[in-house]
């Protein structure tokens, strides 16, 4: 399981992968955040096919190509607006990892990478979002063969610790 799941700090749009997932929201027609990044990385063609996919539910993803990334493909997943944790954040936090985690067993994505989905403008309290990150991402991947490989990647340090000690836990 330890060599299952990777811990990086940086730009997710740079990474070489199967899968990038994208912090998206409900209209998947892009925004600022991680979600800006990709697609300015990504190019113009993205925004084309996210608009047939007519949106996506909170905690619920979608899979378009991956364009001019370097990645094949984005899981476009939304996460929850946090306003406290009475409105089923966390269960909805959590669907969004078993959901991108399902669309890429599905496809047979081997490497996949996950910024922390709601954790900059939606403001989930990042300690608590990167336990459910990393909890629901090994119920998974004890259960199933693909993905081979999940990446966390954070864009800043105290994040990074956090994910380090629980994934060495
Ligand atoms: N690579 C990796 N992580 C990043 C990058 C990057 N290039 N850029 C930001 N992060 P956010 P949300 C981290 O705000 O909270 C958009 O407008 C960032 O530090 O991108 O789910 C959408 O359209 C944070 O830890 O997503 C939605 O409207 C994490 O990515 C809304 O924001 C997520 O921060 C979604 O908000």
């Amino acid at each position: 399981m330890k060599n299952r799941i990777d811990l990086i700090k940086g730009d997710i749009t740079t990474l070489e992968v199967d899968a990038i997932v994208n912090a998206a929201n409900k209209s998947l027609l892009g925004g600022g955040g991680v979600d800006g990044a990709i697609h300015i990385a990504a190019g113009p063609d993205l925004i084309d096919e996210c608009k047939s996919l007519n949106g996506c539910e909170t905690g619920k993803s979608k899979i378009t190509k991956g364009y001019r990334l370097k990645a094949k493909h984005i899981i476009h997943t939304v996460g929850p607006v946090w306003y406290g944790g009475y409105r089923d954040e966390h269960e909805l936090l959590a669907s969004c990892y078993q959901s991108s985690l399902e669309i890429a067993r599905e496809q047979k994505i081997r490497t996949i990478a996950f910024p922390g989905i709601s954790t900059g403008i939606y403001g989930f309290p990042r300690e608590m979002a990167a336990l459910i990150a990393v909890s629901e991402t090994r119920r998974f991947l004890m259960k199933n063969k693909y993905p081979e490989k999940v990446t966390f990647v954070t864009f800043t340090d105290d994040n990074y610790e956090t994910y380090r000690r629980l994934l060495n836990q």
